[in-house]
């Protein structure tokens, strides 16, 4: 069951490079390697060794930190690639050639039975050259290529019992969920090989499109820290990690240093000169921030009620705003007491009213709530008074 045992091919150096801030230097890219060999991924993939001099140095330098993850690198599907690709000492190559019509006729101009041709010669190849090493055949913009040329090409692929895996990529991001679910569970019959799917982000199904790949029998899935990548990029790992959580909690906390998620987004961000985005998955500033009254009462009896992700498990805090006008008593009595004020539940319920009335005056912090609750615990504002508040 690929959803109890998928793996994740992070390419945060390989797609994320292509991201237009991302200009990694050799100890960054070690640095990423490191964090996400630390975090647990099966997988990393690096640019192409043909990419510059420094690409292929650097796909050296990472195949030989002996990390426990695989270390891939990506070439097209060329002889002259494979053979750089080779001398890097990688474990793994993926390879990938264009099917759509599009590609075929505006980038390597040929045919479908070329295709395949070229793929044994490719493929057969590396194999000889290295008997072990893990082998990719991935079409380029699958999902605009005609589903009997991507039948066609897979099952000739598979047949050659080369490769480990073909791939299917949503190069585009054209794809919606079922028709990846339908795409990856007929193909799943078809092949015996495993199956990888990479999907780019252009119209938002990016992460719902590998977690369908994932249930309709795809093993791999590709991610890239924050989604970076061509134009908006692919699937997020923090955005994938969230919802594997959601769907198998234990597998995910067994499988990953979740707590090390945090750290990677922000390192990476702070590299590519972003910020993590204020609403990203898990790691965004307001992630785990509950805001209304009738949420926060419900929570702080049972945080389960408005969350399917524990804070904790990615060494993360929940935080419940209180000063705005959809505050409500149980959450104010909260803060009074995590400030050690004593007050009755009728004083909290009069303060929260104040509170409401004054939001929806202007805007207020919480020191202003604070102070207010201060004022009323030690008795100095015994006259219903509302503290006068800056407003922001
Ligand atoms: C690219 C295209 C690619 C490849 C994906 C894959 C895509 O080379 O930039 O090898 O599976 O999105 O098609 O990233
Ligand atoms: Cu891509």
């Amino acid at each position: 069951m690929p959803l109890d045992n998928y793996n994740i091919i992070e390419s945060t150096l390989r797609e994320g490079e292509q991201f237009v801030g991302a200009n990694f230097t050799t100890e960054q890219k070690i640095r990423i390697a490191e964090a996400l060999d630390d975090f647990g991924i099966e997988y990393i993939e690096l640019t192409s060794p043909l990419a510059s001099p420094k690409s292929f140095d650097d796909c050296k330098t990472i195949a030989h930190l002996g990390l426990k993850c695989k270390v891939l690198t990506h070439i097209r599907c060329h002889k002259e690639d494979a053979k750089h690709a080779l001398e890097t000492g990688v474990d793994g190559i993926d390879t990938v050639i264009g099917t759509s019509s599009m590609l075929r006729t505006f980038s390597h101009g040929k045919s479908i039975d070329q295709i395949i041709d070229l793929a044994y010669d490719v493929l057969s190849f590396i194999r000889e050259q290295a008997p072990h090493i893990e082998l990719r055949f991935s079409t380029e913009d699958s999902m605009r290529s005609e589903e009997a040329d991507l039948y066609r090409v897979y099952l000739a692929v598979d047949r050659f019992g080369l490769v480990n895996r073909v791939g299917i990529a949503d190069t585009v991001g054209v794809a919606s969920p079922t028709k990846i679910y339908q795409l990856v569970s007929t193909l799943r019959r078809l092949v015996k090989c495993d199956i990888e799917f990479h999907g780019h982000n252009d119209s938002g199904c990016a992460i719902a499109n590998a977690f369908t790949a994932l249930e309709g029998g795809a093993t791999h899935v590709d991610t890239s820290v924050l989604g970076i990548g061509e134009r908006n990029g692919i699937t997020p790992l923090g955005g994938l990690i969230a919802r594997m959580y959601a769907t198998n909690r234990e597998l995910t906390r067994r499988k990953y240093r979740l707590e090390k998620l945090h750290e990677i987004d922000t390192l990476v961000a702070e590299m590519v000169g972003v910020e993590v985005p204020f609403n990203n998955y898990i790691t965004g500033p307001v992630a785990f921030t509950h805001k209304a009254g009738i949420h926060a009462k419900a929570l702080l009896n049972n945080p389960e009620t408005y969350e399917i992700l524990n804070p904790q498990d990615f060494g993360l805090t929940r935080y419940i705003s209180v000063a705005h006008r959809l505050t409500g008593w149980n959450a104010v009595k909260n803060r009074a007491d995590q400030l050690g004020l004593n007050l009755t539940d009728d004083r909290v319920k009069t303060i929260t009213s104040h509170i409401k009335a004054l939001a929806d005056e202007k805007r207020i912090t919480l020191e202003d709530v604070d102070d207010m609750l201060r004022r009323w615990a030690d008795g100095s504002n015994p006259n219903d008074q509302i503290p006068m508040t800056k407003s922001r």
